[in-house]
Order: C-alpha cells, then structure tokens, then sequence
C-alpha cells in the first residue's frame, strides 16, 4: 500500500539514545512530575492510580463481607452499610477498571504502533489530573462519612433531593462526572492515535489485534459515556437548582434516568472487556508459539460487539413495565452477544490447541480467565432470558453473575496483561513462585465467594441487604463466600508484592524475553521516554527491527531540532502525511484540571455565587491550550527519509487537532441527540404533559432568530477567515464572526431571560437546558475565533499556516447546527 521508504544512514545508536532522551525525558524533581505529559509516564501512573483505587474498593468489599458472613452481622450499621456497597460499586467501574484500561492504552498502542507519543500528551496528562482530583473528592466523601449511598446506578427517585438530601448524591455526580471528562479525552485520543500514528505502511488489516480492540473500546466511550454526562448534568441541576426531569408530578419521570444510565451502563460491560480480550489476543498466540486464528473473524466480532452492546441497554429494565414486543426484542439481542463473545473465545482456544503453550505465570492468568469469564457469560444469557430475569432480578445470583464477568473478563486478563508487560516497564525477570501463589488463592478465593453465591441469589437472598434474621439457610452460603473473598484478598496483596520484588530485586532483562513479534518489543529495557529512536516503516515492520530503528536507519530519526517530533500519517493509504511537533513538559495540564475542580468544588459547596471565578480560569487556561495552534513562521520541509521530506502541521489542514476535533463533534454530537431523546421521551411517555401554556411572546421569537441570523453570520465569517487567512480580509473576516458570535451570545442572554421559569415544568427546564447547551457551544466558539484573531493579528497565520481557523470553523458550524434544531424544536412545541 506505501512505496517502500529508502532507509536512513546508520548512526551510533548510543549517540542518538541521548539525543532523544534530552528532549523526551521527564523533567527532574518533584515539579517536573507535575509537568510530565509523555504517555509512558502518564499511562503508568493510571495504571498505579487505578490500582490503588483499586485496593480501596477490595477493602470496602471485605467490610461488606464481613458484615454478610453472620445473619445478624453488627459491624456495620446500614447507614454506613449502604455507602460502603455504593462506594465499592462506583469505585470499581469508575476509579478502577475504565481508568486501568485508558492507562494501559496510553501507555502501550504508541509502542505496539510504531509511534512515539500519543497524539494529545497534554490530554492525557489533563484527563488523569482529572480522573486523580474526582476520585480524590469521592474517597474524601467516605472519610467524612458524607458518601454516597443510593447504589452506584443512583436511580431516582431514591437519590433525588426529598430521599437524598445533603450533599452525598451531588459528590457522586459531580464526581464521577469529573472522571468521566478524562474517560472521553482518552477515547480521543485513542481513536486519533490510532487511526493517525500507527507505523506507516500498517494497514487495517494488519494492525496487531489490540488496536482493534482499543479502537471499538474508544468508539463506546465516545458513544457511551455522553448519555451519563447529560443524565447527571440533568440530576444535578434538579437536584441544586430544581429543575424538574425525573419528578413526576411537574413532568419529569424517573425511567428516564435509567434509560441514560443504562444506554451508558450496558456498553459499559463491552467497554471493559474488550481491552482485556484484547490482551488476551495479543499474548496467547505468543505463548502458543503460533499466529493468532482467524484474525478476520475476531475484527468481526469485535466489531459485532460495539453494534450490538448499544442495543441491549434496556436488558437491564426488564422488570420496569414495557411493552411485551420490546421485551422479546431486547432479550434476544441479548442472548444473541454470545455468538460474537464466542467466536473470540474458540478463536483463543483454537489458538493454543493449534500451538504448544508454554505455560508461564501470564498463561496462568488467562486460564483463570477461562475457568472465570465462560461461567459468567452462561449465566449472562440464562439472565438475558425474561421470566428467568423476573425470578432472579436482584438477587445475589446477578451479583455473582457481574462478578463472574467482570473479574473473569477484566481482572485475570488484566493481571495477564501486566505480567506480561512488567519486563518492559521494569526492565527486570520476576521471582519465581510468588506470583504462581498469588495465581492460586486469587483462583480460589475467588470461585470461594462467588460460585456460591449463584445459589445463594436462587435461594432468594436480595441484593443489597445487610441482616437477615429471618433467613437462617442462607447463612452458611455467606459465612464461606466471605472465607473465599478473604483469601481473594490475600492473593491481590501477593500480587502486588510480586510487583514490587520484580522490581527491586528481579535480575535484568534481556530484549524482548517472550520472543514476540509485535513492535511494543522492538525497544531496550525498560522502555525508554521516545518509544523508538527512529520510527518503524514498510521496512521494519515487526521486533525484528530493534537495532535497525535503535541506530536511526528507520524514519525521522533523532531530535535534531530539540523538539519532540511524530509521523503523522494518512489515515486510510498509510503515507506519511506530515510532521506534528508534540508538547513536551508543560503544567498548563494540571492548572486545567485545578480550574476545574475548583468549579466541582464550589458547585458542591453551594457556592454558586463564587462559580464565575472558576470559569473565568477555566477561560483562561482553554485559551493557553490554544497558543500550540499557532506558529511564527514558515519552515522548510523536514527530512524523514533519503528522498522524503514533509510539512509541519501548522501547514496542514487535516491535522491532529483538526481529526481530535472532528471526533470530539462525535461525544458532543452524541450528548446532543441523548438530550433530543430526552425531550422526546418526557412528551411522549411521561405524564403530566402537555405542559402549561407558556408565556413567550414576541420579544422570545425575535431574540431567537436574532440570535440564530447572528450565528449564521459568524459561521459564514469563520469560513472566510480560513480561506481568505494569508490576506487582510482575512482578519476582517475573523473580527466579524467574532462579532457575530458575541452578538448571538447577547441575544441568547435576551432569550434566558424570556424563558419561562424552568422550576415549573419539564418542558421548561429542557428549554433552559436546550439554551444552555446553545450559549456553552456559543462560549467555546467565541474563544476560538478570538484565538484565530489574535494569531492573524500576530502573524501567526500565514497562507501556508492554518492556526486554529479550520476548528474554528468546524465548531461553529457545530453551533449552527444544534442551535438551529433547538429553537427549532421549540417553536415546533410552541405550534404543535
Ligand atoms: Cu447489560
């Protein structure tokens, strides 16, 4: 598909090591870690994080075993009771698994690529100070005893203001929300990554099996995780500011909630699993010794997965009351997940049968993974079935279902994963045995404590309860779950005490010690900061290459303009397309996330009066990030290869923050039609509607169009100011859509205070939240045209150089778009 690349010269690679290493090193010292921005770095302390958060949840697990072990258990009050299963719950979904999958994606598919970065560094770095400050407010929340406590799907009406009152629901929901924004920053990122930065010349079909899976891992977070964003921005506002959505009596209604929730909480599942099956891919055929089997069908499959998990949502409301037809439809497109799930699973086997196993601590794990997760999805399916789902509907037997799927399909391929990787990050061999025990009483535990509980659940022991006096058979089935879940614990503190041995006293590695093919392994031990000295091509297509690309005879090779460089890619044909000049260490990062956690914070606190601090050093350091848009002046082509020399991305068009935006207009785009359901679905199946009449009149209609005539204009002045950058026009073309676009922001304020008051009805609230959506879009516009301005203005734009001109017109074109829908919508509501 590329014309092969001639090769660089050979250079001493010692010599390039330290050429590279000045520039993509981490700074020293305490306040360089807060600078760091390279995805090894960041990718390794998700992992460390979410590891940790991880042991939190393990703890709280063993408080809730501990109480069930007796049937008038007296340890815990239900009080603390229920903050504790709410707080393992969400800990372990939203601090533990997504944040361990985003830091094993940012920290490996540059090195299983062929790339030397991810394409947003600082991205990643924002999201983990993110995912580090929302899950830091949500464990203060337990120290403080102010945790939440409405189970971790926080289903209204129970963690609505008159059942929830305090601040123990807005902490969930301010901070899960938090940790959601670095979920979709990664998703970005990943797709961008992907899609951009592989090795050039590796097409889709040759990509190593894991950037499949990364990437329909990505398209469900980018899909998944807006639905959640908008139903607990709406939670939240009902909660602080009463705006009524799930409250029956003014509009609302609760199976909303659970529609948001669960169009993200069921892909949720797929979202977990498929990094791991990914994993699982990548490291069975190494210790098979034989090429995975067909890779064509597990793409399929893969792909099978991400269409098929967003259908099944309602998989989870069996029991809410809805029509018959739609039951048969949701229960058979869930038992129909199975054929994708399987056709990876006899693909696996399939595998080892054809290959020899060695069976090295990894392949223990992935045994695990077998004797785990095939009990969890035959359970899956028996729940998929509707009268099966209405007997066993929260009991503990769906209980030991989840954790049959999400310990099987997650934890033991996770566990594979790490100790499959831990050479290249620690550069050391493991002790011998003490992983293989940990191995065992994981194994063990496990099955100890939750085998049983499938009958515990038949027995009708609910979900969720804390005593059980009345229940006397029960008690034993409890009393050893609980043995089985202490000695659980005992193999994960032995797990990570084989972590720490291996890496203080483990003997040096030598290169690539399993003999994999794939490029992760083409580097030294452990992996230097730059990934590859010189970037893999046509011609150094696997690990064969190590000592080819270390002494620079690959593509781009070294750092000789001390600037950290990538190859940026065609997306479909795989040519080099341009050269990105990546950010190296920078603390505007973790200044962004402390802007906006100080937002969350004051939200939380009730100070709603002091928020305009907070937004206005969000403003700030969101005009920061756009300085790297644009550069002072015009420079040669640089040279990647004898006989190939290609522009910087300030002279490109589709460039990385041009593809990042389009895909960001995804999540914001899917954010949008989930409000648009919203709407749809309050006036349609929520009583108490039609709403009262509503008292906009004149002055609403013509700030309405006002506003949208004004956003037009701004949207046609963006385009002008592109095209026409290189000219004076160009800069007039930039003030007038800044103009424009203040003037739609004003208008948008005349409307606001037109606008019925949202605490009457659900229909008014939507409306304020419709305009809300038009006036943040508005803010976010506005930015980036001033941005554009002051770059033309500066001779930061050039006929040759692009700024932020071309995001700037695809956001405002955004903005058109669902501006105009919306009012669109209302005056609909208004005529109909
Ligand atoms: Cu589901």
């Amino acid at each position: 598909m590329t014309e092969d690349i001639p090769a660089n010269p050979a250079r001493r690679a010692l010599r390039l090591h330290r050429e590279m290493d000045r520039v993509w090193s981490d700074l020293p010292g305490w306040r360089g870690s807060l600078a760091s921005v390279n995805h090894s770095t960041i990718g390794l302390r998700f992992m460390a994080t979410s590891f940790m958060f991880f042991a939190i949840g393990g703890v709280l697990a063993m408080l809730i075993r501990a109480q069930l072990a007796t049937r008038n258990g007296v340890f815990l009050d239900t009080a603390l009771y229920n903050q504790i299963f709410t707080m393992h719950g969400s800990i372990m979904m939203f601090l533990f698994a997504i944040p361990m999958l985003e830091g094993l994606g940012m920290w490996l598919l540059p090195k299983i690529l062929g790339a030397r970065d991810m394409a947003f560094p600082r991205l990643g770095a924002l999201g983990y100070w993110c995912y580090l400050f929302g899950g830091t407010i949500i464990l203060a929340s337990l120290l403080l005893g102010v945790a939440p406590d409405a189970g971790w799907f926080m289903y209204v009406p129970l963690s609505g203001k008159t059942h929830t009152p305090g601040v123990s629901a807005d902490i969930w929901l301010l901070g899960v929300t938090f940790v959601e924004i670095s979920a979709v920053a990664a998703a970005v990122e990943i797709i961008v990554t992907i899609l951009r930065m592989r090795r050039a010349g590796m097409g889709l079909t040759r990509m190593p099996l894991m950037g499949w899976y990364m990437l329909g891992t990505a398209a469900m977070m980018l899909v998944g995780f807006p639905p959640l964003i908008l139903g607990s921005i709406l939670l939240e506002l009902e909660r602080a500011a009463g705006w009524p959505f799930f409250d029956v009596l003014r509009g609302g209604d609760p199976l909303l909630w659970q529609h948001l929730f669960w169009l993200f909480g069921h892909p949720e599942v797929y979202i977990i699993f498929l990094p791991a099956a990914g994993v699982l891919s990548t490291i069975i055929p190494v210790f098979a010794r034989v090429p995975i089997l067909g890779y064509g069908a597990i793409v399929a499959a893969v792909l099978g997965l991400v269409f098929l998990s967003f259908g099944l949502w309602v998989h989870h409301m069996f029991t809410v009351g809805i029509p018959h037809m739609a039951l048969a439809f949701f229960s058979a497109a869930s038992a129909l997940v199975a054929v994708p799930t399987s056709v990876q699973v006899f693909a696996w086997i399939g595998t080892m049968w054809a290959g020899r196993v060695e069976l090295r601590l990894p392949m223990l794990h992935v045994i695990g993974f077998f004797l785990t997760f095939v009990i969890g999805g035959l359970t899956g399916v028996m729940l998929a079935m509707v009268p099966f789902n209405w007997q066993a509907h929260d009991t503990a037997f769906v209980t030991a279902h989840l954790h049959y799927v999400l310990v099987g399909g997650f934890v033991f391929p996770m566990m594979a994963g790490i100790t499959y990787w831990m050479p290249m990050i620690s550069g050391r061999f493991r002790i011998r045995a003490l992983g293989e025990a940990a191995f065992w009483l994981i194994l063990l535990g496990f099955h100890g404590t939750f085998f049983l509980m499938h009958l515990t659940g038949l027995l009708g022991m609910p979900r969720r309860i804390d005593r059980y006096p009345g229940n006397p058979e029960w008690e034993w089935l409890n009393l050893v779950s609980s043995i089985g879940g202490m000695v659980m614990a005992a193999g994960f503190a032995m797990f990570v005490m084989d972590i720490g041995m291996q890496w203080l006293f483990g003997r040096r590695s030598h290169r690539n010690p399993w003999r994999a093919e794939t490029l992760d392994w083409a580097m030294a031990l452990p992996a230097p900061p730059y990934n590859f000295a010189s970037l893999p091509g046509p011609r150094h297509p696997d690990s064969g290459a190590i000592l080819p690309l270390a002494r620079g005879e690959g593509l781009l090779p070294g750092a000789p303009r001390q600037r950290r460089e990538v190859l940026v890619r065609d997306a479909g044909t795989g040519r080099p397309d341009h050269v990105a000049v990546v950010p190296g260490n920078t603390v505007l990062p973790i200044w962004t996330a402390a802007a906006l956690g100080s937002f969350f914070l004051l939200m939380l606190a009730g100070l709603y009066w002091l928020t305009p601090l907070a937004i206005s050093a969000i403003l700030w350091a969101g005009w920061q990030w756009g300085g790297f848009m644009g550069s002072p002046r015009d420079a040669a082509p640089i040279p990647v290869a004898p006989g190939l020399s290609l522009p910087e991305h300030w002279q490109v068009r589709q460039s990385l923050a041009y593809s990042g935006t389009v895909t960001l207009l995804v999540a914001d785009g899917t954010l949008y039609a989930s409000l648009l359901f919203g709407v749809g679905f309050l006036t349609v199946i929520a009583p108490n509607w039609p709403a009262p009449e509503s008292g906009q009149g004149l002055g609403a209609l013509l700030a309405a169009g006002g506003a949208l005539l004004s956003i037009a204009a701004a949207t046609l002045a963006a385009r002008l100011a592109e095209t026409q950058r290189d000219r004076p026009t160009g800069a007039t073309a930039a003030l007038t859509g800044v103009l424009a676009g203040g003037l739609a922001l004003a208008l948008l304020g005349v409307l606001a205070w037109q606008v019925d008051d949202p605490r009457r009805h659900a229909r008014d609230a939507l409306r304020g939240v419709l305009l809300g959506h038009a006036v943040f879009h508005g803010v976010v516009a506005l930015m980036l045209g001033l941005r554009c301005l002051s770059d033309a203005r500066q001779g930061r734009i050039s006929g040759l150089r692009q700024g932020a001109a071309p995001v700037w017109q695809l956001f405002q074109t955004f903005w058109l778009a669902t501006a105009a829908l919306s009012l669109g919508i209302v005056a609909l509501q208004e005529i109909g």
